[in-house]
């Protein structure tokens, strides 16, 4: 591995303040996991990549490359009884909370080992252990379900939060603003999290969007404290969002942070190339700011790793994504007979006996 610190320094969205001497106090142990998430979660998706052009992976396929700073410098700052719900773009997420490899990839696969049993595919990674809660695939479906995820852990009086990932299309949609209102008129411990990667589908977000910084969107709101980060760099997104939760477990107010990031890839599988609605010069721009990249370079400087220990962490990421492929292809598609289940909850059978008793009572 060969990189030269002077590229990682100024970042393209203009923060210079990228590089973050003290590692927030994270020892180096923690910063080689940190690195070794934002590795496992490149190297899991370049796999994914490829055996989906061979016919085993089927359906949507959103990959997240590029944006792995968010993911794991936000997911990392959590503690293990918070929640996470996020969007279709949903691998990595998934990864770094602590699922599996292998129960991602056989998800992927539609197997019966995958974590939402083969039935969801990329787009609905869930797992309640984790309080995962998916994996969602419609544009800003998911915001009301973490208001109401915040209202939970108020009204029990809890001191968990929730984070919520989303892309930029969604500061477009009606139900960002009615749940920015409510988190913050109710005070819900919510941490939205708006992964700005500069295009919805095809769509660069300036080109549709009346209000060109969209961190200012959530400046209407009273009590949500609203700012914006350089999302290719994982200390900086640790640092926002660590005060956010703060401020979520002890104040229960909602913070809105806009990450500004950029995915190499298409916006999925059906648009593996570049596409027409961005040049290649803009890419490479943003990849020379690799959010992996750098912060290995960061660590390196500090004396923190060495190169061949970054080989190392790599090459073992290589061979659990190679091994989860394996698992996965070698897991079985689930049953035909099961095709009904996990329609409904576990209680719908009683569900249907106490609609039927309302129905007779009022009818
Ligand atoms: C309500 C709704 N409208 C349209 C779509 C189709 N669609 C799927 S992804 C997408 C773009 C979303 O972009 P963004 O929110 O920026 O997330 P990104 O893909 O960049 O992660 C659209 C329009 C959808 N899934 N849901
Ligand atoms: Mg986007």
């Amino acid at each position: 591995m060969t990189v030269k610190s002077e590229e990682f320094l100024t970042s393209p969205t203009g923060n210079q303040e990228r590089a973050t001497p003290d590692f927030l106090g994270l020892s180096t142990e923690e910063c080689i996991e940190v690195l070794r998430l934002m590795i496992v979660s490149r190297r899991f998706e370049e796999k994914a990549a490829e055996v989906y052009q061979t016919g085993k992976i089927g359906g949507f396929c959103h990959l997240y490359t590029g944006q792995e700073a968010v993911a794991v410098g936000a997911i990392t700052a959590l503690r293990p009884d918070d929640y996470v719900i996020t969007a279709y773009r949903d691998h990595a997420q998934a990864l770094v909370r602590g699922m599996s490899p292998n129960a991602v990839m056989a998800e992927l696969y539609g197997r019966v080992d995958g974590c939402s049993k083969g039935y969801g595919g990329s787009m609905h990674m869930f797992d309640k252990s984790l309080n995962f809660m998916g994996g969602h695939g419609i544009v800003g479906s998911h915001l009301p379900l973490a208001v109401g995820v915040g209202y939970t852990i108020r009204y029990q009086g809890e001191e968990q939060v929730c984070l919520c990932f989303f892309g930029d299309s969604v500061v477009n949609i009606g139900a960002f603003h009615e749940s920015m209102n409510m988190a913050a008129r109710w005070k819900l411990p919510v941490v939205f999290l708006l992964e700005n990667n500069q295009y919805g589908m095809g769509t660069d977000v300036q080109r549709v969007a009346a209000v060109k910084e969209l961190k200012d969107r959530g400046l209407a709101y009273d009590g949500l404290t609203s700012i914006d980060v350089d999302g290719m760099d994982v200390l900086a997104v640790r640092q926002v969002v660590e005060e956010a939760i703060d401020r979520g477990r002890t104040e229960k107010l909602p913070t809105f942070i806009e990450a500004k990031c950029f995915r190499y890839m298409g916006h999925s599988m059906a648009d593996p190339s570049h596409g027409t609605y961005r040049t290649k010069e803009e890419v490479e721009k943003w990849r020379s700011d690799d959010p992996i990249l750098g912060f290995s370079q960061l660590m390196i400087d500090a004396g923190r790793l060495t190169e061949e220990e970054y080989d190392e962490i790599d090459q073992e990421m290589i061979t659990v994504c190679e091994a989860a492929a394996e698992f996965a292809d070698n897991s079985p598609f689930p049953d035909h007979d099961t095709i009904y289940q996990y329609i409904y909850s576990d209680r719908y059978p009683d569900d249907l006996r106490r609609r039927d008793a309302w129905r007779k009572e009022f009818s």
